[in-house]
């Protein structure tokens, strides 16, 4: 009967040095997954344009040459011959000449203002030529390879 007491005690001691409940192990707390957030872009503020303010004086007007406003007036050279015998036009006027025959020739000034006398020398086909007149008079001309072709220009 002492046996059974001591074991008895024995049990009781060893009963309540265990702890009644083993506490159950925390479970492990897995974080919490993170959502990857994009970094904010921050841009860069442009750089200022550094304004160049001219301060020096402004540059000279350049008055354009003077436009002639004289007219134009053709004569066609074909068939051996200027279109047009005489041709009267006015001082600034302009006289183009279109050579349109296969053979050549020239608008040679024979007689006229001394200072203003011209020659094209040859004109082939398709070719022309022209002259400003500034100086009023009468213009006597011809072709020079064919003298028998003439022409005048008076110049008011
Ligand atoms: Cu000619």
């Amino acid at each position: 009967m002492k046996r059974f007491l001591v074991l008895l005690a024995v049990l009781l001691v060893l009963v309540a040095c265990q702890p009644a409940v083993k506490p159950a192990e925390p479970a492990p707390i897995e974080p919490a997954p993170v959502e990857a957030v994009p970094e904010p872009v921050i841009e860069a503020a442009p750089e200022p344009v550094a304004t160049v303010v001219a301060t020096a004086s402004p540059e000279p007007v350049v008055e354009a040459a003077p436009v002639p406003e004289g007219n134009t007036i053709e004569v066609s050279i074909e068939k051996m011959a200027f279109s047009q015998e005489t041709v009267t036009i006015k001082k600034g006027d302009t006289v183009v000449w279109t050579q349109n025959d296969a053979t050549p020739h020239t608008v040679t000034v024979t007689q006229g203002p001394a200072s203003d006398r011209f020659d094209s020398n040859v004109l082939r086909q398709g070719q022309t030529f022209s002259h400003t007149f500034d100086i009023p008079g009468t213009y006597y001309y011809k072709c020079s390879l064919h003298p028998k072709m003439r022409g005048k220009i008076v110049v008011e």
